[in-house]
């Protein structure tokens, strides 16, 4: 049966991934993030490999006004969302708490924590409609463990983390199934954006050990949200086999 799909964050990395992987299966799906010039070439390859339907949705999740915007736009025969990936996040900057800038921590507050909970908000009661819905967070090791200088962007996390917790108690008599996939490091623009556009530093984060790909969070994205109806998957940490806990790796340099 075809669904209908609706992925934040599906410009780059796990996200896009996410998007190829469903689309593969011949899912529709609904593909949102910032850049849309992006979002038009990623439309145009899921059209013309997979024949999968898209539709795009380009807003900044920060703006509560543009996801309420952008939601209401959608024509009626993609209002009926099966699935919602909330993917959009980032960390910016790694400094100590003493030193941080507090625009960083802003837009990371922003983005992970209440960009969520703006998309959520009302994609939720159209499910509840439906009487049908799965709703998957991307969380983070960083939502379970803290380390140093993660302060802010585990906070936002772990509020992920409560939140995943939080939403799944809410909409439990809806039959709305909510689960949360937890990565370690996975090799995407993260760093890129984390350390502000330096890819010099960006690249030493992934050097000494294979990293996670975005595939590999996609191919858990596809298989939690394809089990049977009465099955849930609460909590899924997945970590590259050399990373044993948040910032603790067997790095061979
Ligand atoms: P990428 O930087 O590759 O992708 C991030 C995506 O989020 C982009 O598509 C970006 O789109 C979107 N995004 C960011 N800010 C906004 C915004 N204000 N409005 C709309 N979209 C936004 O990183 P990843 O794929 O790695 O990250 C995806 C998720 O996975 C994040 O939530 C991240 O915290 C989480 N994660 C990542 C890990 C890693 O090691 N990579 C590990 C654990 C969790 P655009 O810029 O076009 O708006
Ligand atoms: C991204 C993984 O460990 O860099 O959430 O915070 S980590």
């Amino acid at each position: 049966m075809t669904r209908t799909i609706l992925i934040t964050g599906a410009t780059s990395g796990i996200g896009k991934a996410c998007a190829i992987r469903f689309a593969k299966l011949n899912d529709r799906i609904i593909i949102c993030g910032r850049r849309i010039e992006r979002l038009r070439q990623m439309a145009d390859n899921i059209r013309s490999t997979y024949n999968a339907e898209v539709f795009i949705l380009s807003f900044d999740i920060k703006q509560r006004k543009s996801v309420e915007e952008a939601i209401n736009s959608l024509p009626l025969e993609w209002k009926s969302i099966d699935i919602l990936v909330n993917n959009a996040g980032l960390a910016v900057g790694l400094d100590p708490m003493q030193g941080g800038n507090i625009n960083d921590w802003e837009e990371m507050i922003d983005t992970n924590i209440k960009g969520l909970l703006y998309i959520s908000r009302m994609i939720s009661p159209m499910m509840i409609d439906a009487g049908k819905g799965h709703i998957v967070n991307i969380g983070s090791i960083a939502g379970k463990e803290v380390y140093p200088k993660g302060n802010v962007y585990c906070a936002t996390k772990f509020a992920v983390n409560a939140l995943t917790k939080g939403m799944r108690l809410d909409l439990l008599e809806y039959g709305i199934k909510v689960s949360q996939v937890c990565p370690g490091a996975t090799e995407t623009e993260f760093s890129e954006v984390r350390f502000k556009g330096d890819k010099q530093v960006a690249s030493q984060v992934y050097k000494g050990y294979e990293p996670l790909t975005a595939e590999d969070i996609a191919e858990a994205v596809i298989w939690v949200t394809g089990l049977p109806a009465h099955v849930n998957v609460n909590d899924l940490v997945i970590m590259p086999t050399a990373q044993a806990a948040a910032g603790h790796f067997n790095k061979k340099l």
